[in-house]
């Protein structure tokens, strides 16, 4: 194969067969057959009744009504981007995988990021975990990570998930609310289901409204296996890094973003695609000895525990870019089927029991929502490998099998499709030696459920566990029952007395007396703060109206630009603003059509004609921004402006006369994501 055609995407190949272009082409039925009216049904006379004979008008409306499908029971809402991934180091070592050891090759892959639990039509920011789900379409079959960006679960065994969905979902009477779990059900099935702690910490934290799908990790939650040529194993845990960081948004905004733009997430990774600021995330590795498995001081098959990473290092092998957004919704999006028992050789299971039920249920639910056992041939689920069995027939069926054999053994086809052996990269499950009563129980293993809820609180800066005292006030603050606010007090007392004082304080519940567990030591990890810090790709709302500065003007937007940062013009009418010396910018917005959340920081420059409606419509831009502890930068007028607003020195509040110093500045400002230090101003 020459280098050229090898740096083609496969999978981007492979699709290139199923893409149609309509632009330009006759209108036809689906029989190929040209139609000369496509306005007006067939009619028994103009005024008259529309007759079974138009087949036309039947096919087209019984096409509309059958166009939707089921949405997914969880993760109905997604969005997904095509991508590649590309190792940095050989891991020959520790898996038979090839994609884990060519460092030369790009691997295609296809990533759906998701909220759990509200439907498809659901806003965005919604307090949730979010799906992160990679499809690596490998040479040797198609691998699923079908990771989340919270690295724990609700619960320990699949068994329980119907209850914790169920208790999510909106209640099953008046189907209110909608993708929030701040409701009686939830928080009745948490405080009754004690393994909960843990994830909730996490979801009552910034984790639960990423920024963005471009600054949030992955984690695999499970303990995998990898397992090598020699047939030896090690337990791993996979995780994804975002190359710009880890950073959330502040609940208010959360909040407000559901109005102003449900979309926010989907409009912010489309735009970073197409205007070529690729997602990138490195691939992390968390490797344990087979050996070591009884080491940590919890089981490792308890899908409630993370590998603290001080203790065990994450381990970066690759980076997986995503550098094209998809040509159709429906056809990619709705219809990609990930499966977490999607493997390639070199990458086995455990036992652990959440991770057990899933290998169960994600063919099962493709079944009902895809319509039957051939989603595998839809185009964006098929391998870049052919495939060969004696599967046959079905719904959809595509694949036009060729000859009489359809079973094995047989000796018409030379008992072929064959076999293949371990050593020539057939699959071979790892003889894991298994023994033991049935039982329907809980290992004593999985009973701690408070201790890593306690670390992750230590390990919270000041104003992430404010946040988190805020989460659970304004969640049990919605929960009509007062015993279960109650009881949620006295469960999470077991995690951090003060946290748990702290919100019983805000909902009228009773704080716990004593409580706490034990644990003193922490994780930094897990705080974003130590997360990279970055201006690049970040959004900067620039208020000016005609006259502004022309000169200096130009040159900060210019300078921004060289960081990375994408500054969008805010004027009073969308279209030409005239500045000093025939510079001219466009206006992309209105304060009608842009609010101040959709952006991470404003600079503000004003303008000679200015006027009193624009003076406030920007003062309540600035001031919303300043709230929500965004870098606010100023220049020429702006600067006048910051000092009759009071906010000239607060910190994050950035100005300056020396272009040059003053640009610097506001992109480190930027860079830090916001200021919190504002709480005590
Ligand atoms: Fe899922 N999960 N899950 N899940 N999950 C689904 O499969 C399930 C769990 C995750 O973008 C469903 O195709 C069970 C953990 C993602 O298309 C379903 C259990 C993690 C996505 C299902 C879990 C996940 C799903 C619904 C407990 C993180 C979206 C639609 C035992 C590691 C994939 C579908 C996409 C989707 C079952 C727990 C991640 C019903 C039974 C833990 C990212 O099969």
């Amino acid at each position: 194969m020459d280098k050229r055609q090898d740096e083609k995407n496969s999978k981007d190949e492979q699709l290139k067969a199923f893409r149609v272009d309509d632009k330009g082409k006759a209108l036809t039925t689906n029989q190929g057959l040209k139609m000369s009216e496509d306005e007006f049904s067939l009619k028994a006379g103009v005024r008259g009744p529309t007759i079974m004979e138009d087949f036309h008008f039947r096919e087209k409306l019984t096409h509309f009504d059958h166009e939707r499908i089921p949405e997914r029971v969880v993760h109905a809402r997604g969005f997904a981007v095509h991508g590649e991934f590309q190792l940095y180091k050989n891991m020959k070592k520790y898996t038979s995988a090839k994609f884990l050891q060519d460092t030369s090759k790009k691997t295609p892959v296809f990533v759906r990021f998701s909220t759990v639990n509200g439907s498809r039509g659901s806003a965005d920011t919604a307090r949730d975990a979010r799906g992160f789900a990679t499809k690596f379409y490998t040479e040797e079959g198609n691998y699923d990570l079908v990771a989340n960006n919270i690295p724990v679960f609700f619960i320990q065994d699949a068994i329980k998930f119907p209850d914790v969905v169920h208790s999510f979902k909106p209640e099953p009477d008046n189907d209110i609310p909608q993708a929030s779990t701040a409701h009686d059900t939830f928080w009745d099935f948490v405080a009754n289901n004690q393994e909960s702690a843990h994830m909730i910490m996490w979801i009552m934290s910034d984790r639960a409204i990423p920024r963005s799908f471009r600054m949030m990790e992955g984690f695999g939650v499970h303990a995998f296996r990898f397992v090598n040529d020699e047939g030896k194993a090690h337990f791993v845990k996979f995780h994804w890094k975002p190359v710009l960081g880890t950073h959330s948004l502040v609940w208010d905004e959360a909040h407000k973003l559901m109005g102003i733009d449900p979309d926010f997430h989907r409009n912010d990774i489309w735009n970073a695609v197409e205007q070529g600021f690729y997602p990138e995330y490195e691939l992390g590795v968390q490797i344990l000895a087979e050996e070591d498995e009884f080491s940590l001081g919890f089981d490792i098959l308890d899908s409630t525990k993370i590998w603290p990473e001080e203790d065990i290092p994450v381990n970066i092998i690759g980076k997986m870019t995503l550098n094209r957004n998809v040509d159709n919704f429906f056809a990619e999006t709705e219809q990609v089927a990930f499966h977490v028992g999607n493997v390639v050789p070199g990458i086995d299971f455990t036992n652990d029991p959440l991770l057990q039920g899933r290998l169960f249920s994600y063919t099962d639910t493709q079944l009902i929502r895809l319509g039957g056992p051939n989603f595998h041939e839809i185009p964006i689920n098929r391998p870049v490998v052919q495939f060969h069995n004696n599967q046959r027939e079905g719904y959809h069926r595509q694949t036009i099998n060729l000859g009489k054999v359809s079973y094995h053994r047989n000796s018409l086809a030379g008992n072929t499709p064959a076999p293949v052996p371990p050593e020539k990269g057939g699959y071979a499950t790892y003889q894991e030696k298994v023994e033991g009563r049935k039982v329907r129980a809980r290992s004593e293993s999985f009973e701690d459920h408070f201790s890593q809820a306690t670390l992750f609180w230590n390990s919270m800066t000041n104003h992430e566990k404010a946040h988190i005292i805020e989460a659970f006030s304004f969640e049990l603050g919605k929960v009509k029952s007062q015993s279960v606010r109650q009881q949620v007090v006295d469960m999470f007392a077991n995690v951090s007395v003060e946290l748990a004082t702290a919100f019983a304080v805000n909902i009228g519940a009773a704080p716990p007396e004593e409580g706490g567990s034990g644990v003193t030591k922490s994780s930094p990890a897990l705080s974003q703060e130590n997360t990279p810090k970055s201006a690049e790709t970040r959004r900067v709302a620039v208020i000016l109206t005609d006259g502004f500065n022309g000169p200096e003007v130009n040159d900060v937007l210019e300078k921004l630009m060289t960081s990375g940062v994408v500054p969008e013009i805010i004027s009073e009418r969308i279209g030409t603003v005239r500045g000093t010396d025939g510079v001219q910018l466009k206006a992309q917005h209105t304060f009608l059509t842009a609010k101040s959340v959709m952006f991470d920081a404003v600079y503000m420059i004003r303008g000679s004609r200015q006027n009193k409606k624009f003076n406030k419509d920007a003062a309540y831009f600035i001031d919303e921004a300043f709230s929500h502890y965004k870098p606010i930068g100023a220049t020429g007028e702006g600067i006048s402006w910051l000092k009759v607003n009071h906010l000239e020195g607060k910190p994050g509040v950035i100005s300056g006369t020396d272009i040059g110093a003053f640009t610097e500045e506001f992109v480190k400002a930027i860079a830090a994501h916001r200021f919190w230090e504002r709480v005590l101003v």
